[in-house]
């Protein structure tokens, strides 16, 4: 059996299961059209003694059969499948967030003890992971047909996936959108692991957390110079900020999720806070998506004032 073919997920049976019934109701759909086109082109081809007399009959009974059997199969199909639509887009609320960068043409993942890895990615088996992922340039996407999900990378956006490996091993990942000239070999390797083997390859090559990372770029990159409490500017105080509702100068109110927090920082001039001046510099261009991350996670961190408030 070809590593594609297998499935190491917990999805993949499922997925499967759809894909190969629909394949057997399209190809009975199918034989029978292409079934009757032939016998009809041998029983009234030229020349042939065939009644061709016209039949003046109408059945309701065919017509209603013909009609409603394949809506309701189809019906039935398209419901079947947004089932598993929805299983895919809800991460079980236990899920493990890693991330992962995309850039031509590499994959590159931070696991939220600080380990970083690329065009690998180590998951212990039998726990539910989510991915967050965004682009650092062009649109990628993250495809690992053993676990049957496949997901567009985009810049500037935060997008997810989330599987849950069934199987021990090494799978390959490959990018599945055409992202440049190397795009090809933009390939890595998924590592099922045991989860006490895992919890022991993240304590070898743990370094500082994300959060402690971004602690220190958020006092190196001047943050702290405005958003700290001794900071003589006036900017928003960024504690507990993370899941609030803020109020925008224009009126509107958003949730401040990820996607907030990053475009605050890569975009401020996009939604500038109520009672504030829109003074607060883009970074877009100066720090790459991985320390946005880094940055994020800090600022999710249960007290980030506290913790710049040490320097
Ligand atoms: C020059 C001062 C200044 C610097 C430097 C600065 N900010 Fe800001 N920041 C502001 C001001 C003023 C606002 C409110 C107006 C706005 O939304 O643009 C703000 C808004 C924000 C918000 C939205 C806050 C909310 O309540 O919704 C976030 C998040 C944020 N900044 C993070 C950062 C991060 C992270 C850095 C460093 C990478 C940074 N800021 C650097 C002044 C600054
Ligand atoms: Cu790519």
């Amino acid at each position: 059996m070809m590593s594609t073919t297998l499935q190491a997920s917990s999805i993949a049976p499922d997925i499967d299961t759809l894909f190969n019934t629909m394949l057997v109701v399209s190809s009975i759909v199918v034989a029978g059209v292409f079934g009757t086109m032939i016998v009809f082109c041998i029983r009234y081809r030229r020349g042939s003694p065939a009644d061709r007399t016209e039949r003046k009959s109408s059945s309701l009974g065919i017509e209603l059969a013909w009609t409603l059997v394949p809506l309701v199969l189809f019906i039935g199909l398209f419901g079947w499948s947004i089932g598993l639509w929805q299983r895919l887009q809800t991460p079980p609320a236990d899920s493990a967030v890693i991330y992962i960068v995309a850039k031509q043409w590499m994959w590159k993942a931070q696991h939220p003890n600080g380990q970083r890895e690329i065009n690998a990615l180590h998951v212990p088996i039998g726990q539910p992971i989510q991915l967050v992922m965004t682009s650092e340039d062009v649109i990628h996407s993250f495809y690992v047909p053993a676990f049957r999900v496949k997901q567009d990378v985009l810049p500037g956006r935060y997008t997810q996936l989330w599987f849950t490996a069934t199987r021990l091993g090494s799978f390959p990942l490959f990018c599945a959108e055409f992202c440049g000239t190397d795009h090809a070999v933009m390939r890595g390797d998924i590592d099922v692991m045991q989860p006490a083997a895992y919890a022991q390859w993240l304590r070898q090559h743990a370094s500082e957390t994300l959060a402690t990372r971004g602690a220190t770029l958020f006092r190196q990159l001047g943050c702290s110079g405005c958003h700290g409490s001794q900071s003589t500017v006036h900017a928003p105080d960024l504690a507990g900020l993370y899941g609030n509702t803020v109020a925008l100068s224009d009126g509107s109110r958003v949730v401040a999720d990820d996607r907030y927090l990053h475009d605050s920082i890569m975009l401020p001039a996009l939604q500038v806070v109520a009672g504030y001046a829109p003074i607060m510099p883009s970074y877009q261009g100066r720090i790459g998506e991985e320390d946005v991350l880094a940055l994020i996670a800090y600022l999710k961190s249960p007290a980030p004032e506290a913790a710049h408030e040490q320097h």
